[in-house]
C-alpha cells in the first residue's frame, strides 16, 4: 500500500469571498490564534471594562464595548466621537496590543491594503438579544484606510447593505475566526447585526466579540 497517500495533508487554503466592491471576507484567518487574541483582550478589558453606552437619543447600547489605542469610540448624550481617554476612567485607552496590529494589517495586505497600520480597535460584545442596527461608520478622519474586523466566540448574521438606507442587506453568517477587511467603495456601505441567537461556543460560551480595527486619526 501507498502510505503517502495518509500522510497526505489536507488543503486548508483560506477561503476569501469577496463582499462587494474593496470588501474581503477571509474565512478563518485568525482561527489558529484565537487563544492569544482572547488571553489579549482579557488583558485589555480588565484595565477598560465593557459597559453599554448610551445613544444620543439616550437608549441605551445592546451591544457592550470598550476600546483599546490612542483613542476610543464612543456614544453619549452628546453624540458620537473618538476620544483618546475612557470616559469610565478618566484614563487613557489601554495601547493596542502588538498582536492585534499584526494581525489587521496582514488581514489588510492579504485584501489587497498595503500598510494598514491601525490606531485604534472598537471591541463590541454580544449577548444573546444584542444587535448593532444598520449604520455607517463615519467617525473615522483618514476615510481613505479600510476597517479591519475579527468575529469570535458565536456566529451572528452579518447584515451588509450598500450606499443608501433603501438597498436591501445581504445576509451573511460571521462565524469564529473570521476576519473581514472593507475598504474602498464598500467602505461606506450600511450594515449591522441582527440580534444574536442563543448558543453556546466552546471557547466564549454565550457570547459574541467583534474586535474592528481602524485608522481613526
Ligand atoms: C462594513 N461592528 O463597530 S464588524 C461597528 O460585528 C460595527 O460588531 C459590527 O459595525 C460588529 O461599527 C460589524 C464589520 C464591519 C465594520 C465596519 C464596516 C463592517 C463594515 C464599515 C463599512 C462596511
Ligand atoms: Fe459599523
Amino acid at each position: 500500500m501507498n502510505a503517502d497517500l495518509f500522510d497526505e495533508q489536507p488543503d486548508f487554503s483560506l477561503q476569501q469571498v469577496c463582499l462587494d466592491d474593496g470588501a474581503f471576507l477571509l474565512r478563518g484567518f485568525a482561527e489558529n490564534m484565537d487563544a492569544e487574541l482572547m488571553s489579549t483582550l482579557e488583558n485589555v478589558i480588565a484595565q477598560a471594562p465593557l459597559r453599554h453606552m448610551t445613544t444620543p437619543g439616550g437608549f441605551r447600547m445592546s451591544v457592550a464595548m470598550s476600546n483599546c489605542g490612542q483613542v476610543g469610540w464612543i456614544s453619549d448624550r452628546n453624540g458620537y466621537r473618538y476620544d483618546a481617554f475612557d470616559p469610565e476612567t478618566g484614563r487613557p485607552w489601554p495601547d493596542l496590543p502588538e498582536i492585534f496590529i499584526d494581525m489587521a494589517s496582514r488581514a489588510a495586505t492579504r485584501a489587497g491594503y498595503e500598510d494598514f497600520l491601525p490606531d485604534a480597535c472598537l471591541i463590541n460584545c454580544y449577548e444573546p438579544g444584542a444587535r448593532l442596527s444598520l449604520h455607517q461608520d463615519m467617525d473615522e478622519r483618514d476615510k481613505s484606510a479600510p476597517i479591519v474586523s475579527v468575529s469570535l466566540g458565536l456566529s451572528a448574521v452579518f447584515l451588509f447593505g450598500g450606499s443608501s438606507r433603501t438597498i436591501r442587506p445581504k445576509r451573511y453568517q460571521l462565524l469564529h475566526g473570521d476576519v473581514a477587511v472593507w475598504g474602498g467603495p464598500s467602505r461606506f456601505n450600511f450594515h449591522g447585526i441582527a440580534p444574536l441567537l442563543d448558543g453556546y461556543h466552546p471557547v466564549l460560551g454565550r457570547k459574541r466579540i467583534n474586535l474592528t480595527f481602524r485608522k481613526a486619526l
